[in-house]
């Protein structure tokens, strides 16, 4: 069974998410989110997710590409994550190109386009013009 995983916030889920989870599970067989505690969010990506980790991780379990979740709490977390969960591929979209090259000892690193006219950042402040 060929493995993936993929890390993130996932906030104020949208069709950018859903496309990379979806491209990331064709590459394989089993798709691994590491979802961001909302701890991990405002101590090391100084951002405040909309939905809290248990909201967000909900909205995760009803996705068909989605094996299973487990929370990400730091950044240093990944090489032990690939070889704990036996990963074969690391996925993420490629506004990280290059930042997880590191891995590439551990397993295939791949970089997926993002879908550009979507954002959690966006979604948010076009809702504060209404
Ligand atoms: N993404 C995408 N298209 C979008 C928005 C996001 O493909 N329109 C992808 C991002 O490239 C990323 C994933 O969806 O691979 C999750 O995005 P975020 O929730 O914004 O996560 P991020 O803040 O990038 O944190 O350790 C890695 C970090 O947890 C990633």
């Amino acid at each position: 069974m060929k493995k993936i995983i993929t890390y993130g916030t996932f906030d104020i889920l949208h069709y950018g998410h859903i496309l990379l989870f979806e491209r990331a599970k064709a590459l394989g067989d089993y798709l691994i989110v590491g979802l961001s505690t909302d701890e991990f969010n405002e101590k090391a990506k100084k951002k405040q997710a909309y939905f809290d980790y248990e909201k967000r991780k909900l909205l995760r379990d009803s996705i068909l590409y989605v094996g299973e979740i487990m929370p990400e709490i730091s950044w240093a977390q990944k090489e032990r994550d690939i070889v704990e969960y036996g990963v074969d591929i690391f996925v993420m979209g490629d506004d990280w190109r290059g930042k997880f090259d590191f891995l590439s000892h551990l397993c295939k690193v791949v970089y997926l386009p993002r879908t550009p006219e979507i954002s959690t950042t966006k979604i948010r402040d076009d809702l504060k013009r209404y």
